[in-house]
């Protein structure tokens, strides 16, 4: 087991934050495999401090510093910098087998036997299910096939300008060739999924085992009330994250995690997103305040909007409505 290893990638403070909530959720599953962190030269020292504490490895990628192929692949892609970065888990050899984890993941059980499958493992992508999405998949790590990642996103591109785009060209047979290659759709589970096909998350939600943020709006975006449990949105509401997933990361991200970074970045401000009412009473009333109610709209208006994929999650639209009304038809 001490071969096979979990990666993540961090390439600023706030996915670090993801990262620390990501590893301390598969440590409280009891992962037997070692934990690594990939961190961008972004990061600032106490948050790559606090990752020591929970991954084995923190290992800094600075792709402009590298004296590899990457540093000139960059040169003529400047655009796929974060892709390249994501690449260098290819070239960690001194495992044999891993499994790499978008930092917006978290992990609600154990997965260990992830590493009974091969490269390049991975679940369907919500939005195109014949491709898989990169957020979760399994690989061996390989200075070769590194190489071959740089020289196909040189010579053909991203065809959605991130990693995805250019892991689905690569590894093109995916969708046809091996069905043990296809992770079951609960090892990365995103919200998008929950809204478009509500009825199966409803059968099959309760075996989720990686619930993955996707989208512009993530869990670190909101502010949090750990004394009343409550997440509080974000202005800019084009949100999908499932209310219960996200809970489930701020609880963590608070009680585990707030800790070590007090304890890193001591007289140094840091954002915790935590709101604290105690202390500072005004503010944290400003941030617990709800934004005022949104303009009604007709159910024309809602129904176009939706369709254009702007439901109002928190609101109108919020899993608790929805799931109201597909029980009253269900009845
Ligand atoms: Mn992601």
């Amino acid at each position: 087991m001490a071969d096979q290893a979990y990666v993540t990638l961090a390439t600023n403070d706030n996915y670090a934050k993801g990262a620390m909530v990501l590893g301390q959720s598969l440590k409280n599953h009891n992962t037997s495999r070692k934990l690594v962190a990939l961190v961008g030269p972004n990061v600032a020292e106490p948050s790559r401090e606090v990752l020591r504490k929970i991954y084995d490895e923190v290992r800094l990628v600075d792709v402009l510093d590298s004296q590899d192929t990457a540093h000139l692949a960059l040169m003529k892609r400047p655009d796929l910098g974060v892709t390249f970065t994501k690449f260098h888990c290819w070239t960690l050899t001194h495992y044999s087998k891993c499994v790499f984890m978008d930092a917006d993941t978290l992990v609600l059980s154990n997965i260990d036997e992830l590493f009974d499958r091969e490269e390049l493992s991975a679940a369907p992508d919500p939005g195109w299910p014949d491709c898989f999405n990169s957020g979760v998949f399994v690989f061996h790590p390989s200075n070769e096939t590194y190489g071959k990642l740089l020289t196909a996103s040189l010579e053909y591109g991203s065809f959605d300008g991130g990693d995805q785009g250019v892991l689905n060209s690569f590894f093109s047979d995916w969708a046809t060739a091996d069905i043990s290659k296809h992770l079951p759709f609960i090892y990365n589970l995103s919200s998008i999924a929950i809204y478009s096909y509500l009825p199966a998350f409803k059968q099959y939600g309760g075996d989720a085992k990686v619930v993955h943020f996707l989208g512009k709006v993530k869990p670190w975006n909101y502010t949090y009330d750990a004394k009343t449990k409550s997440v509080k949105g974000h202005s800019q509401d084009d949100t999908n994250l499932h209310p219960h997933y996200l809970l489930q990361w701020w609880d963590l991200f608070s009680s585990k995690i707030v800790p070590l970074m007090k304890t890193e970045y001591g007289s140094q401000p840091f954002h915790s997103g935590c709101v604290e009412t105690e202390i500072h009473e005004s503010v944290a009333q400003m941030h617990v305040s709800n934004p005022p109610p949104p303009p009604q709209i007709s159910s024309q208006e809602r129904k176009s909007k939706w369709e254009q994929g702007q439901a109002d999650y928190m609101g109108m639209d919020s899993f608790e409505n929805i799931e109201r009304k597909l029980d009253s038809f269900l009845k």
